[in-house]
């Protein structure tokens, strides 16, 4: 007798693909704006996707959302209001939080990813909760448009460059957002996987080479990403420059990573070039 085994796989390219095996699938949803799909898998715990890619799991979301606030975090003057855009599962901004940061907006374009992340991953979307918090459900580009509102930080918490995500990418975005940046404010996003999505990341890269003065990329080990490789792109005003301040631990964050990951291996430099 064959036993069953159910598998979900996000396809990298062509030729290759990562398979996670599933005890069951909780939801599949077809949304204004994308598909959502969540897993219950054998390694990672509960696993939520997009069109098909990985968002987050729950065993190694810590990796990214630590990544995506912690880094920027200690840069320039501190922070206190902070936009996030995207972020639907609450996440990035629960690691704010953790930062004591007082002024938190939070503006995800699909409201279906946040009941998702309520009804599945209530540790994760506890954030939405907290007063410290305002969640707007619309659209980041239109908000950052009609908005006049500046914060010390803004941090790009999107789905990969195509579909509803692809214009989070553009200089034109930037632009705009850098008139909503404080002074020495910084804007940081996803970039992708340099080793198999290298336009996503030269995208982010051009992109805010084009509006900011400044622009840092950095990378970070995420199991569960394309290639485990995974960058972030940082930009400023103003030369981004770390505060004399004691650095907290996170599960993947500590000092050492703070500094060691903006040494990027020469392959993910030419991309940059
Ligand atoms: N958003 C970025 C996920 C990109 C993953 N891409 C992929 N698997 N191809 C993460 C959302 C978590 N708040």
């Amino acid at each position: 007798m064959r036993l069953i085994e159910n598998w979900f796989s996000e396809r990298y390219s062509d030729n290759l693909q990562l398979s996670f095996r599933i005890k069951d699938q909780l939801l599949s949803i077809k949304t204004d704006y994308q598909r959502i799909d969540l897993f219950d898998t054998y390694d990672f715990g509960k696993l939520l996707s997009i069109d098909g890619t990985v968002q987050l799991t729950e065993k190694d979301e810590y990796v990214y959302h630590e990544m995506i606030t912690m880094v920027p975090y200690y840069f320039n003057s501190k922070p206190s209001n902070v936009l996030i855009i995207g972020g639907g599962d609450g996440g990035a901004a629960r690691r704010l939080l953790d930062l004591d940061i007082p002024g938190i907006t939070n503006v995800e374009i699909d409201g279906n990813v946040v009941e998702v992340a309520k009804k599945y991953f209530p540790d994760i979307s506890s954030s939405f909760k907290d007063g410290r918090v305002k969640l707007i459900v619309g659209d980041g580009i239109k908000y950052i448009r009609e908005s006049r509102d500046k914060f010390d930080r803004i941090i790009i918490d999107s789905t990969d460059p195509v579909g509803p995500a692809e214009g989070l990418f553009s200089s034109s975005f930037y632009n705009d957002i850098k008139e909503h940046l404080t002074e020495d404010g910084i804007v940081v996003t996803q970039s992708g996987s340099p080793y198999y999505q290298p336009t996503a990341l030269a995208m982010a890269h051009k992109g805010m080479s084009e509006v900011f003065p400044h622009v840092k990329t950095y990378c970070a080990f995420i199991p569960t990403y394309p290639s485990g490789l995974w960058s972030f792109t940082m930009a400023s005003g103003e030369e981004m420059k770390l505060r004399d301040e004691k650095i907290n631990n996170g599960k993947y964050f500590n000092s050492d990573i703070l500094y060691g990951s903006f040494y990027l291996p020469e392959f993910v430099k030419n991309i940059l070039k």
